[in-house]
């Protein structure tokens, strides 16, 4: 399907610093290291109600990613999913008497929009289920031939499983403990109660055809993709021998992004799908962790409706580190729209092309240690506070070009490369 337009991702001079993440595999910060080309894949929505402000944030805090992978000279293939086909999915059109796919393409696109607004950089490849099931067929014919996927002793639905020892060394990349597993297999889509499994955490793979429910034809007998295979096939189909980075909320670690590498391993008899295993905090309002079922979301169209820029958006999600579970509230966006406002007084008032340069390296350090936006935006506080000037700018909307000293073009540029915030 196709991407959103790619923003205006400027060249910034001056020296890069080499990218370090957390891998949630090995549990430390270590370099990332790709080749000339890096490649990314990140978990993308399943389009059955509108993108909240804590997707925002997960997608926001990838395209730091990005950025940086582009400012240290790489070339980046980006892919993202779109898990048009599911139960929510069906459930939600079929109780709103819609079609499924007429559901899926209108979030979708509510979805590209905020994206855009965001000036999140888009995948090279926006890839639905719906257009991906070939590939998907094709991976679980060749786990079942390997002996790595097997169907259930159901003659009326007879579901096909990846068992959970299919590689001699699952649970790596979350690192749970069996308890943990247990309980967020159940609680994220599992069914450790379906009878004929032969191990309860065994991942389904191929769900075969219900009534009622899509299903596509299949060698093994019609039905539709399972989750975790979905990803691991399109992933792997578009990133082989460049896998550095597989992304996506830490609610994703277990079982999906488990399996998604399982799979994939067992298929290959490799010993590691991606390079770098990374997982973005889950951002709750107000203390309370958003939720459909509370209610409590806020929505990125609705804020920038109101009046409220996309950089003041990115800068309040800036305001606490990504790895963390972040809370949103409208203090964190007021902060942001004075931060705004202090950062652009600034650099329509500097001509300290020294200090200039100062902060743009100050930038890049922090922002290459794992992604430290709070520190980033504590070394631009404080070259504001000292650049910047009490009198009164128009700081509602982007600077001009022409008004701006070098100094300032330069802190300007160094912000919308690597941070995605036009000043
Ligand atoms: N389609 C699957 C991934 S293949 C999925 O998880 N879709 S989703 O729409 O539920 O979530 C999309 C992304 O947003 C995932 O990376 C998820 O971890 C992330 N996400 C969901 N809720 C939050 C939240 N409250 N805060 C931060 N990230 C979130
Ligand atoms: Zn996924």
């Amino acid at each position: 399907m196709h991407s959103w337009p790619q923003p205006d991702v400027p060249a910034l001079s001056g020296d890069c610093v080499e990218l370090q993440l957390f891998d949630t595999a090995d549990q430390c910060v270590r370099p990332v290291r790709p080749a000339a080309t890096a490649g990314m894949y990140v978990c993308g929505i399943t389009p059955y109600d509108s993108t909240h402000l804590g997707h925002a944030a997960t997608y926001v805090a990838f395209d730091l990613i990005h950025r940086q992978l582009l400012d240290n000279g790489h070339a980046v293939v980006y892919v993202q999913n779109v898990t048009d086909v599911d139960d929510p999915l069906f459930e939600r059109a079929a109780r709103d008497n819609v079609d499924w796919r007429e559901l899926g393409d209108d979030q979708t696109t509510l979805f590209r929009s905020d994206m855009e607004a965001l000036r999140v950089i888009p995948p090279r490849d926006f890839v639905s289920v719906s257009e991906s099931v070939d590939e998907v067929i094709a991976v679980v014919q060749q786990l079942l031939d390997k002996g790595a996927a097997y169907v259930v002793d159901d003659p009326e639905h007879p579901d096909i499983y990846a068992p959970i020892d299919a590689t001699g060394h699952f649970g790596y990349v979350s690192g749970y403990s069996p308890e943990h597993m247990r309980t967020f297999f159940a609680e994220r889509g599992g069914d450790p109660e379906r009878s004929g499994k032969h191990h309860p955490l065994d991942a389904l793979i191929w769900r075969a055809a219900r009534d009622g429910e899509p299903s596509w034809e299949a060698p093994f007998g019609a039905g539709r993709p399972g989750w975790h295979i979905e990803c691991s096939a399109i992933a792997n189909n578009r990133l082989k021998g460049i896998f550095d980075i597989q992304g996506g909320g830490s609610d994703l670690a277990f079982p999906h992004h488990e399996f998604s590498a399982a799979h994939y391993e067992s298929l290959t008899d490799s010993e590691r799908m991606a390079g770098h295993y990374v997982h973005a905090g889950m951002i709750s309002l107000d203390g309370v962790k958003m939720s459909k079922s509370l209610g409590n979301l806020v929505f990125v169209h609705k804020l920038t409706a109101a009046g409220h820029e996309p950089a003041a958006i990115r800068l309040g999600i800036y305001s606490s580190h990504y790895r963390g579970d972040r809370d949103w509230s409208e203090g964190v966006l007021a902060r942001a729209e004075q931060r705004l406002a202090h950062y652009r007084a600034a650099v329509a008032a500097t001509t300290d092309e020294a200090a200039a340069k100062q902060l743009v390296q100050q930038l890049r350090e922090r922002l290459a240690d794992d992604l430290d936006t709070p520190g980033a935006l504590r070394a631009a506080d404080a070259w504001a506070s000292t650049h910047g000037t009490d009198d009164a700018v128009d700081s509602s909307s982007p600077l001009k070009d022409a008004e701006l000293s070098a100094a300032g073009e330069h802190v300007r540029t160094a912000f919308d490369a690597l941070l995605g915030v036009r000043l």
